[in-house]
């Protein structure tokens, strides 16, 4: 069922045209939005908004200059990126999308948080309010300005108890101002890694389209993140044709004229305009827009007109806001040396908040002395919310691994997400099964996948040439006929984005299965895999529930050399958050798979590519296998041999030549690598009281070293030897046959290994 796409040889002689990009089209003002039917207490809540912004930001500034007289001696020790003078843009943008709708921020996001969950509160209705504040019992229902009130003084002390680290903070102190969420109101986390949330706020709006909703997503970035090589494969993912319905995201590049000091205009780009880049993406030039960003109104009819689009299934769209960062890019940096007192000062005269501040003098919506009320009322407010703050609670030490892993799972939804038979499009069979029960562990990855798809309507397989074709090697044969291009597409070659928009997805929802076809290649995607995946839930205070599976694979032995043949589960192994499990047969492949997808915990899942053509028995009835589970493969008396991935085929081939020469070997699969079953490995080493490790990695920073490790902290005084690992030499998978066999530990060398601990 290929798509209907027309790739016939064609040479037309012509020029490529492109969809205009639109800069500054916005002609209105304060006067013409109310003739319009602005609301009026809209209208001054922009003000609010952005005094909130502002006057939180001064207080950072007072706080590190000891100005604060209360807090003289306290020393902030928080990031301090400040966004003085983007107020309109963070403002203009929020109050244009709906309060269930989605954002991703950034570093210098303090004005993102304050004015998403502002516009949220403004639109809460009583119950949720009370709901909201922490001390309801004092509050009276019916009173709902009296509410609001307290409510938006508790968003700004979870806000600044954040920046303070504390449990009070929205992410329990655990995340800073650098990474602020709060999913609740649809904040899917400001990203320190700039261009982190490119994929990921793309992938939330891919999730909510899919589960059938009209919420968007506002990727708010950076100009210098602009330039970051996911921005490129997000942008490209959100406009891939094959999608029915353009994907809702807005990427809006917040562009004050600078990275940290590098100017993207004349410097570090070759264009004058991001918005540009549009052009590159789909026919439609992203609707691409370049909008004033010191114009609060200008902003909020620009993001209002995309999320339009968006809802209309008409996205992605790209919009660039022009504006300025007064500070430096952080405290530290005093600006002198890449730019002008002139330039400062011509942008400080269009300021966001004088500018609207005098429409609304000019059309009487305020007096001068309101204006000053108002200012004075966030003021004041913030001043309590830092007090707050301070006196709030230190984390204490002993919770310091609470909320890194979530302990559910999908396993008790029944039927309710159940796929219609109606959605699909041939009817699934079982694999048909030897005479003895068996297939190979391909087939049982495939049948894995079409029963948690058929479970879970929610589950969608996606990664590079897994559909029709199939996966590089055929572990999704057959499931794209089933299911078809709504629940697995191919995706371009895109290693950053593919888990990056699963983490995205899930993080809404929906329940992704991606595939990265080479471990090798997971190295690309390791800012998305080991910054974003990995972290979003611990950072955020324990928050985020990411049910996202990202499977891989193992080669080595067919000669592909350093680039296809690694076995680099230690690069994910090391990093807390993720979940890692590599079975080696088809019975563990399936029972383990089906598992992880109900997990509700990011798993990084390392098929082997040897594995797949191995056969094994594998029941048609339902079963899973718990995560965290060993195996004693085969029992033995005289040494432990542990090996997992398909050097368990290479240590049971081992266990028989030890056999032959007289040694019982006991053979433990892992199957699971995190969380490690220390205790099944370790029942098996105080019976025999020696400890070897096989693994296909070279043996510096290994797996096997963490499980020589823990063994030997809990079984020092059970060893007779020390233990041993078998590993690969330190050296790149080399090429020529006689090198890369003697590379991969062999039968015999495990062998070897099994003799010298004896
Ligand atoms: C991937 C990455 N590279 C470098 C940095 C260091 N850094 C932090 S903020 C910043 C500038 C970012 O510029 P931009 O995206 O324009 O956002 P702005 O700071 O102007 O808001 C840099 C280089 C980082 N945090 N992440």
């Amino acid at each position: 069922m290929p798509l209907d796409i027309n790739v016939m040889p064609e040479f037309i002689p012509g020029e490529i045209t492109f969809a205009p990009v639109i800069k500054f089209a916005y002609e209105g003002n304060l006067a013409s939005e109310l003739e319009a039917g602005l609301d009026r207490v809209l209208a001054i809540k922009l003000l609010e908004h952005m005094l909130h912004i502002r006057c939180f930001e001064e207080m950072i500034v007072r706080l590190r200059k000891g100005d604060f007289e209360p807090l003289k001696q306290y020393k902030f020790t928080g990031a301090s990126h400040l966004s003085m003078g983007q107020e309109g843009v963070a403002v203009g943008c929020m109050s244009a999308i709906r309060p269930d709708d989605y954002i991703t921020s950034t570093h210098r996001g303090h004005g993102h948080s304050i004015a998403k969950g502002a516009f949220w509160l403004d639109a809460a209705s009583p119950e949720q309010l009370a709901e909201f504040i922490s001390e309801a019992a004092e509050v009276d229902i019916s009173d709902r300005p009296g509410l609001l009130d307290c409510a938006m003084q508790e968003h700004l002390n979870r806000t600044m108890a954040e920046l303070f680290g504390k449990e009070e903070g929205y992410c329990r102190g655990r995340g800073g101002g650098m990474h602020i969420a709060d999913f609740n109101m649809g904040h899917l986390g400001a990203n320190a890694i700039v261009g982190g949330s490119y994929a990921i706020a793309t992938g939330a709006a891919m999730g909510a389209q899919m589960l059938g909703t009209d919420r968007i997503c506002v990727c708010l970035v950076g100009d210098g993140a602009a330039n970051n090589g996911i921005a490129h494969e997000a942008m490209n993912f959100a406009s891939m044709a094959q999608f029915e319905r353009g994907c809702p995201v807005i990427y809006l590049i917040e562009n004050n004229q600078y990275g940290m000091t590098g100017q993207q205009v004349g410097e570090v780009t070759g264009i004058d305009r991001l918005a540009r880049r549009g052009a590159g993406y789909d026919h439609d030039s992203m609707h691409a827009e370049v909008v004033n960003g010191m114009d609060v109104l200008a902003v909020r009819d620009a993001v209002s007109g995309a999320a339009q689009r968006c809802r209309n299934g008409d996205g992605p769209v790209l919009l660039e806001c022009l504006t300025y960062r007064y500070m430096g890019h952080s405290l530290s940096d005093n600006r002198e040396t890449y730019r002008s007192k002139q330039e400062e000062a011509a942008w400080h005269a269009i300021d966001p908040i004088t500018t609207y501040s005098q429409q609304l003098l000019e059309t009487g919506l305020l007096s001068p002395d309101a204006i000053e009320r108002h200012r004075k009322l966030a003021q004041e407010r913030i001043e309590r919310a830092t007090l707050f703050a301070y006196n709030a609670t230190d984390p204490n030490p002993a919770t310091i691994c609470e909320g890194l892993f979530a302990d559910t799972t999908s396993d008790d939804i029944g039927d309710e997400w159940r796929t219609p038979e109606s959605e699909l499009l041939s009817k699934p069979e079982k694999v048909r099964r030897d005479n003895q029960g068996r297939i190979l562990t391909r087939h049982a990855v495939a049948e894995a996948l079409v029963e948690e798809m058929l479970r879970d309507r929610r589950v969608i397989v996606y990664g590079e040439d897994v559909a029709d074709y199939g996966g590089a090697f055929a572990a999704t044969k057959g499931v794209f006929e089933i299911f078809g291009r709504k629940r697995i597409f191919n995706t371009a070659i895109s290693e950053a984005a593919i888990p990056g928009t699963g983490c995205g997805a899930a993080m809404v929802g929906m329940r992704p299965v991606v595939e990265i076809m080479y471990i090798d290649f997971i190295l690309m995607a390791m800012d998305q895999v080991g910054n974003q995946v990995a972290k979003h839930r611990y950072m955020f205070g324990g928050k985020a529930k990411i049910p996202l599976v990202i499977r891989t694979t193992i080669g080595g032995g067919r000669g592909y050399a350093g680039q296809h043949s690694q076995s680099l589960e230690a690069v994910v192994t090391m990093i807390p958050g993720l979940k890692v499990i590599a079975p080696a047969t088809p019975y563990d492949a399936k029972g383990l798979l089906k598992s992880a997808i109900r997990d509700d915990n990011p798993v990084v899942f390392i098929e082997h590519q040897h594995s797949y053509t191995q056969r094994g028995e594998v029941p048609e009835d339902e079963y899973t296998i718990p995560i965290g589970l060993a195996t004693v493969a085969r029992e033995g008396e005289d040494v432990t041999l542990v090996a997992y991935s398909y050097m368990y085929y290479r240590a049971m081939e081992a266990a028989e030549l030890a056999a032959a020469q007289g040694l019982s070997v006991e053979v433990v699969d892992p199957r699971t690598l995190i969380p490690l079953d220390v205790d099944t490995i370790a029942a098996s080493v105080k019976k025999t009281g020696r400890l070897v490790i096989v693994q296909q990695a070279p043996e510096t920073g290994c797996f096997a070293e963490h499980i020589a490790f823990k063994l030997q902290e809990c079984c020092f005084g059970d060893l007779k030897a020390p233990a041993r690992i078998v590993a690969a030499f330190d050296v790149p998978p080399p090429m020529a046959p006689p090198l890369e066999q003697l590379n991969m530990p062999t039968p015999e060398r495990i062998l070897d290994g099994i003799k010298a601990v004896m």
